[in-house]
């Protein structure tokens, strides 16, 4: 499993190190990467495992004076002013420059794979119970929900609070406008259109802030007899046929910002303005965030008027294919359900119900950010996979 190292050397002049290895492979390290790294008390502080070294005192073209190999498991390295340095075998080759190891490091720490679904979604369901006393079921919780972007968790009390425990299982929740916890039910003069017993077409919540949030949470406390389905469609599987199918449209999608307003009073009052593209992409042009809620979509629209229909073509046919049979899978909330979902990734929408004197449907809602739920996804892995 640990490897040895075989052979160490300079090359190029002293600004590489080659690393050979027990099975014969090699890895090279640039010496400015190994000087910066240097993991010796004066250079890094271990009790707070971050680097201590200025950026100043790094000399980016700094050579090796010696290297030495202290048995198998660690080199040595003395820099031209006699700074020494140590690097052990399994910390090297975890941080080998070569693809394969950086993509094998790349999916350790950020787990990219993504499974994409339509209609024939089979959602995936654990015991609220087990995630919250078990942390294999919690791991499993995580990792489903950042692969397939939806996991429903049954079996919750059906009062409000269960989601303030559900934010203490993972670290926190995300405060908003809207408060810690919100409660999504017909309420008179409601602030938001969620909060009536209209529907929801497919939106994904709160893009009017600058960083939208990563998770959300809805907690089934009370559910109406008539309507009230829930509906949720997978963004990303969606812009990726978007892409293919009229690549003008993507085009569009990806780089007009649109603005976003969101103006009252809940937890204080607020008047929140933001400009988002509805399809976000990374460098390679693959989406990452969908921001879109036709609610909060502003009036004011800051592009030139000669673009106005052109967006508008591109966004229906997004929005044609968001609601396309193929696409999303409809399914009714019970009380007791808790449905998680990747915010970033799968809108989601509810049919309308019928209004009344009394409340008959009442959901407790809830976000968290994706570096929170990350985080408590790498600790449970840590746990889970070196158990024994
Ligand atoms: C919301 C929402 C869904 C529902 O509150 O943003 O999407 O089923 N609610 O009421
Ligand atoms: N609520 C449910 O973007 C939005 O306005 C989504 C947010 C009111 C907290 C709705
Ligand atoms: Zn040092
Ligand atoms: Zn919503």
């Amino acid at each position: 499993m640990n490897p040895g190292i075989q052979k160490v050397e300079a090359l190029d002049a002293g600004h590489f190190v080659r690393v050979e290895w027990e099975d014969g492979s090699e890895s090279r390290y640039p010496c400015v990467w190994l000087r910066d790294n240097c993991q010796c008390p004066r250079c890094f502080l271990r009790s707070a495992r971050a680097r201590r070294l200025v950026f100043e005192d790094l000399d980016v073209n700094i050579v090796v004076k010696e290297i030495a190999l202290a048995g198998r498991k660690k080199i040595s390295i003395t820099w031209p002013d006699e700074h020494a340095s140590e690097y052990e075998a399994e910390w090297l080759k975890r941080r080998c420059f070569s693809e394969a190891a950086r993509a094998e490091m790349r999916e350790d720490l950020f787990l990219p794979e993504r499974q994409y679904w339509g209609s024939d979604l089979q959602l995936p369901k654990i015991p609220f119970e087990e995630i919250m006393y078990n942390d294999e079921s919690a791991y499993k919780w995580l990792c489903t929900l950042k692969k397939v972007g939806i996991v429903l968790l049954t079996g919750a009390a059906t009062r409000q609070g269960e989601l303030v425990k559900l934010g203490h299982r993972i670290g926190f929740l995300r405060l908003t406008f809207y408060g810690p916890t919100w409660q999504v039910q017909d309420k008179a003069d409601a602030n938001n259109v969620a909060y009536t017993t209209g529907k929801l077409c497919f939106h994904t919540d709160y893009p009017v802030l600058q960083h939208p949030p990563g998770v959300q949470f809805l907690h089934c406390i009370k559910q109406t007899a008539a309507g009230g389905e829930s509906e949720v469609v997978d963004g990303f599987h969606v812009s990726n046929k978007l892409k293919k199918q009229n690549p003008q449209a993507y085009q569009i999608l990806s780089s007009t910002a649109v603005d976003y307003t969101d103006v009252g009073v809940d937890y204080c009052d607020f008047a929140v303005q933001c400009k988002q593209r509805i399809i976000d992409v990374d460098s390679r042009g693959q989406a990452v965030r969908i921001n879109y809620n036709n609610a909060t979509r502003d009036t004011v629209f800051d592009i030139p008027a000669e673009k106005v229909r052109p967006f508008y073509a591109a966004l229906k046919e997004f929005d044609d294919l968001l609601n396309s049979a193929e696409h999303k899978f409809t399914y009714k909330l019970k009380p007791g359900d808790i449905v998680t979902f990747d915010n970033w990734r799968v809108l989601h929408g509810r049919q309308s119900y019928h209004s009344g004197s009394e409340v008959t449907r009442h959901l407790e809602g809830a976000y968290a950010d994706w570096d929170v739920v990350m985080s408590r996804l790498r600790l449970l892995k840590k746990r889970v996979l070196n158990r024994d």
